[in-house]
């Protein structure tokens, strides 16, 4: 069994047993004020080879970890959960404001910028089995970031 977990600049690839491989990279959580519940998180996955879906997410620092999208309908701003997303292989699918997001409800505290936050996405494969692929994300504010806005 094949497994190898390499550390990129904001983010993790790691290999699957079946030589799958996803790689997650530019993991960012928008900053949150002492006031907010709730925050998203954003990223680029790739799936090298193999056919997958972005079925959840666990984080310990909010009480809910989901996945959403949020898109334009008849010029209303609409937000809701997802129940998975499917990843092409070889083609990037990036959460971003806007679009998907890792939504995070239920805040335990602020996420001041330059935190890092721990977050693990479950990713569901032809197979049926869910892994679970951990990512550090970087709390950032979100006027760093091009976008419109999360909320
Ligand atoms: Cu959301």
């Amino acid at each position: 069994m094949k497994k190898q977990v390499m550390a990129l600049a904001l983010g993790w690839a790691t290999a699957f047993a079946a030589g799958a491989e996803v790689t997650v990279s530019e993991a960012w959580v928008r900053a949150s004020l002492p006031q907010q519940r709730a925050t998203g998180a954003f990223m680029k996955i790739r799936s090298a080879d193999e056919r997958l879906r972005l079925v959840g997410a666990a984080t310990g620092v909010a009480e809910v970890a989901e996945i959403h999208e949020m898109r334009i309908e008849n010029d209303i701003v609409r937000m809701g959960r997802v129940g998975a997303v499917e990843l092409v292989p070889g083609e990037t699918l990036e959460l971003r404001p806007g679009g998907y997001h890792v939504m995070l409800m239920g805040l335990h505290e602020p996420l001041a910028v330059g935190r890092e936050v721990a977050l693990e996405l479950l990713f569901e494969g032809a197979d049926g089995v869910v892994r679970r692929v951990p990512v550090t994300a970087l709390v950032q504010p979100l006027n760093a970031r091009p976008g419109s806005h999360h909320r």
